[in-house]
């Protein structure tokens, strides 16, 4: 795959134009490009430049909701190419997936969906903006195995302990784990919640999840 095609995918994520990132998604990933690579090595990277911009004042809220449309895009075509590539297996667990309260941040959750969905998991996926009374509801209606809180923003982490709380006012703390994630969200904030697990990435979420639920 020449790296020319590869940089433009990353480009157009930062240009925020849809329609090109899903086509250069599509001409990459039917060349044979590894999916996991250019969700790493392009596509991250491109939002992690967006949201630089951002700080540093050169982009505003439509450049960043153009940028996620634009990462969106791809996405339909990388995550999907994701979970062909990946072996099947029988279901290790059912997860419940969500973003907190307040939040309303979803390609990194829905992309730790796609990849706990292509290794075998059932998911449901609550959305964003989840109220943590949601995550009780769902969590005892399909008999959850563990429950997963994303939040992207320093104000919403917080948010990620009060679904835990409200799991265990619930009584049902004992029966299933929770693992948290997002880009402000640290191991010592998930040690601090009684969170049992925490991932820096959706490939990470992967192998933490198959360990809470005894997958390994
Ligand atoms: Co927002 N935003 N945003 N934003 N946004 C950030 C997060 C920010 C860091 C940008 C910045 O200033 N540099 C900043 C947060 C600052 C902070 O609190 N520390 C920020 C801000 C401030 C805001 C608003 C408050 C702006 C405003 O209105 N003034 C606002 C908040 C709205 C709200 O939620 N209430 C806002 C809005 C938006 C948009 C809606 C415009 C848009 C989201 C579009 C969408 O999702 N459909 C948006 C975007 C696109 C971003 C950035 C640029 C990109 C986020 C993203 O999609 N990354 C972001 C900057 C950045 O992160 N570099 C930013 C790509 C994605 C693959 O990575 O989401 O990190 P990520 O997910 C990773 C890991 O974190 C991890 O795995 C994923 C895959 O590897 N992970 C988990 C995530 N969840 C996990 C769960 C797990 C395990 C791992 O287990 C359950």
């Amino acid at each position: 795959m020449a790296e020319e095609r590869l940089q433009a995918l990353g480009q157009a994520v930062i240009d925020g134009f849809p329609d090109q990132a899903k086509e250069i998604a599509e001409e990459i990933i039917s060349a044979g490009a590894d999916p996991l690579d250019v969700l790493e090595s392009y596509l991250s990277p491109a939002m992690d430049e967006v949201g630089r911009r951002y700080e540093e004042g050169d982009f505003f809220i439509p450049d960043l909701t153009m940028s996620g449309e634009a990462m969106k895009a791809a996405m339909s075509i990388v995550g999907p190419a994701m979970a062909d590539s990946d072996q099947t297996r029988t279901a290790p667990g059912t997860v419940i997936l969500g973003t907190v309260e307040g939040d309303i941040h979803e390609i990194g959750k829905s992309l730790v969906g796609t990849m706990l969905e292509a290794a075998g998991f059932i998911v449901h996926d609550l959305g964003v903006n989840v109220p943590a009374a949601e995550f009780v509801a769902q969590a005892r209606e399909i008999k959850a195995d563990v429950v997963g809180l994303s939040a992207l923003l320093t104000t919403t982490m917080r948010n990620q302990q009060v679904v835990i709380e409200a799991l265990e006012e619930a009584g049902m703390r004992g029966e299933l784990k929770v693992i948290i994630g997002g880009a402000p969200v640290s191991p010592q904030w998930a040690e601090k919640i009684g969170a049992d697990g925490f991932a820096e990435n959706a490939r990470e979420a992967v192998s933490v999840v198959r360990g809470l639920v005894g997958a390994d």
